[in-house]
Order: C-alpha cells, then structure tokens, then sequence
C-alpha cells in the first residue's frame, strides 16, 4: 500500500463540497489513515509550499490556503499518488478530465478545491508535517 496527502482547500470548504468530495476519495478505494479540520497558520502554509517560494504566484498561494479552514487526509492505496492525481485532475480545473474533483468543484487554476501530493517521499513528507503520530491510524 501507498500514501498520499491530500487536502480539502479552503474554497471548497467554504462552499460545503467536504462531504462529496471525501465520498469519491473513499468511492475510487482510498483508505483514510488521518483526517482533521484545521485552520493553516500563514509560517505552516509558507513552509508547506516552500517549493513554489519563487514562483510569482508563492505570496497568492500562502493566502488563499490560509483564508479559511481546510480538511486535511492521509490516504492509503495501492499506487497512492497517481490514483488520487488522477481522481483529482489537472491543476487548472478549465484543463481537468469530466468528472475530476477539480472539474467538477474547481474554480480556476489557482483556486482549484483540493491538493494532492506529486510522489512518495513528498507524500511522506506532507504528511509527517500535517499530522501527529497519534493523529494516523
Ligand atoms: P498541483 O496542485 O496540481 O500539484 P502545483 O503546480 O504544485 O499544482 O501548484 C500548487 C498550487 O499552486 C496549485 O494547486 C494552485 O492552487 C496554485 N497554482 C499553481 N499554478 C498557479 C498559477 O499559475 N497561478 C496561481 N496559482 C497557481
Ligand atoms: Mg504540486
């Protein structure tokens, strides 16, 4: 089994897409080994994205994703971190494949409702850094 972080962002929060979203998660055969609401601290969310710090988008990115709350989930699955790229679409819901939860929940590329991580080691990662031990399962 694999792992994968993936995170409910604030709009999609806002909007009370939370429920349908985590039921495709758990519909497409994710396990949820960790999941809480929380609200990012804008040092979190400047650590959490430290890899797009140069990028001209970085200071819009730490806002947004600490605008509200966000539901943040530890996933398990065989082939983790594709499955559930796949699931989620391109980054630009405009891109995204029918019926990805950014197509369907998305509303532009930088507000696009939900993260997913890119390979393991960055699953581990996310995940080590948004959860406690005794908050996995
Ligand atoms: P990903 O979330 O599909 O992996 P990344 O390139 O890792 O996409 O970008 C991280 C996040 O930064 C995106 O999910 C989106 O919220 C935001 N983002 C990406 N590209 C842009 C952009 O061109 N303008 C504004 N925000 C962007
Ligand atoms: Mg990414």
């Amino acid at each position: 089994m694999n792992k994968t972080y993936g995170m409910i962002k604030p709009d999609a929060v806002r909007k009370n897409f939370t429920g349908k979203i985590i039921d495709k998660i758990l519909d497409a055969g994710f396990k949820v080994r960790g999941m809480k609401l929380m609200q990012m601290s804008v040092e979190q969310a400047q650590q959490f994205y430290a890899v797009h710090k140069e990028r001209p988008f970085y200071g819009e990115l730490v806002e947004y994703i600490t605008s509200g709350p966000v539901v943040a989930l530890a996933l398990e699955k065989n082939n983790a971190v594709s499955d559930y790229r796949t699931l989620l679409g391109a980054t630009d819901p405009l891109e995204a494949a029918d019926g990805t939860i950014r197509k369907l929940y998305g509303e532009s590329k930088a507000v696009n409702a939900i993260h997913g991580s890119d390979s393991d080691e960055n699953a581990e990662i996310e995940i080590n850094f948004i959860f406690n031990q005794n908050e996995l399962i």
